[in-house]
């Protein structure tokens, strides 16, 4: 045998065992879910290698992304929005302020950075801090001070921005407060601004940015029934970190949210953090895989997390996602009223059926129970 033949035998362990001094356990993640739900599971890098191991994880792929389609609105990136003033939509929901929270002081056009309890997906980038503004918003981003609401999607700065009623507001007049606060139980981070009036003074609002564990947020507006409340330069929306992609609710037009939530339900169910690292010879590290059925229905949904060091692949863990859900028959009016028919006369009602749950709805069958009325075919 010539040593030209034997080289390739020789190199070949000296490949294989660096490759192999890595691993990512375990193999594959098999997950059950109902919708809704989320769920952290741990993978754990181990580095049996003589040198350290800098290494990245990402998700390279995931099947089935696309949140449940409702009436109203969404972007590009898969976020949907919808309002407790649509049928299907979020019920109205105010957080009750607890006594023991943070309060911010915050000046005209001012910022605050704050610490999140959880790690937040939000158009696809995990954040543990993000920014309060003095001005009626949220933001991953470093520019908390803009008092010119803009347009969504707009590439200048804010970005990665949650706008629950932005415009130039001022903290320092009147009754005003800005606090924030979050709850183990129910999963969320709240940031309530109390009070608040632009500058120059208006008509206090009071109104909350929740964050919820599972990427969706919710924007709550307090009951001003009996106030006039009506504002055409204000900014109501979510946008992506290089204000690219947005859900943009509200842009200048009337508003006047009295007693309504706006919800955004997050399409990102698959996430891994840290997303980078490097491990000493012989360390190891837990990584936190998130699966998340917030905004999924039934089925099964499938993506791979990716262990990489360089440009070389090192470890791919399959994960396997079953969500089970419910469907959720909504029907409006909840009253039809017929006014005074005469004789041979003829009056139409029509009913509107949703389904507002996570699996399909199967109708069988629809009867009225006095013959006064004749049920007439949908009309699509
Ligand atoms: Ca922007
Ligand atoms: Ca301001």
């Amino acid at each position: 045998m010539s040593i030209a033949r034997l080289l390739p035998l020789i190199a070949f362990p000296v490949c294989c065992g660096q490759l192999a001094a890595t691993n990512l356990s375990p193999e594959e993640l098999n997950l059950l879910l109902e919708a809704g739900q989320i769920t952290t599971q741990t993978l754990v890098l181990s580095n049996s290698q003589a040198v350290p191991f800098d290494w990245r994880a990402s998700v390279v792929q995931q099947s089935g992304t696309t949140a449940m389609m409702l009436a109203a609105g969404g972007d590009s990136f898969g976020y949907r929005w919808s309002d407790s003033n649509e049928a299907g939509g979020p019920e109205f929901r105010w957080f009750s302020r607890p006594e023991a929270v943070q309060e911010h002081r915050l000046g005209d056009d001012d910022s605050v950075a704050v610490d999140l309890p959880f790690n937040f997906v939000f158009y696809g980038d995990t954040y543990q801090q993000m920014r309060i503004s003095s001005n009626g918003f949220l933001t991953f981003g470093p520019n908390g001070n803009a008092h010119n609401n803009a347009p969504i999607p707009s590439p200048a700065t804010p970005n990665a921005l949650i706008a629950v009623y932005w415009c130039d507001l001022d903290p320092t007049i009147g009754d005003s407060s800005i606090h924030s606060w979050s709850d183990p139980e129910t999963q969320v981070f709240v940031v309530e601004y109390t009070n608040i009036q632009r500058l120059g003074g208006s008509t206090p609002m009071t109104f909350q940015a929740v964050l919820h564990a599972n990427g969706n947020i919710s924007m709550n507006y307090a009951d001003t029934t009996g106030i006039s409340n009506v504002s055409t330069a204000v900014t109501v929306g979510i946008e992506n970190a290089t204000g690219t992609v947005g859900s943009q609710v509200v842009h200048n037009t009337v508003f006047q949210p009295s007693g309504l939530t706006i919800e955004f339900r997050s399409p990102t169910w698959l996430s891994v953090m840290p997303s980078a690292g490097s491990l000493l010879p012989g360390a190891s590290v837990a990584l936190s895989v998130t699966a998340n059925a917030g905004a999924l229905n039934a089925g099964q949904y499938e993506g791979t997390i990716r262990l990489s060091s360089g440009s070389e692949t090192r470890h791919e863990v399959p994960v396997r996602l079953e969500v089970t859900g419910q469907p959720k028959l909504q029907l409006a009016p909840s009253t039809l009223t017929f006014d005074v028919v005469g004789v041979g006369g003829t009056i139409e009602r029509t009913l509107d059926l949703n389904n507002a749950g996570s699996a399909p709805l199967i109708l069988t069958g629809a009867e009225i129970n006095n013959n006064a009325f004749i049920w007439l075919e949908p009309c699509h």
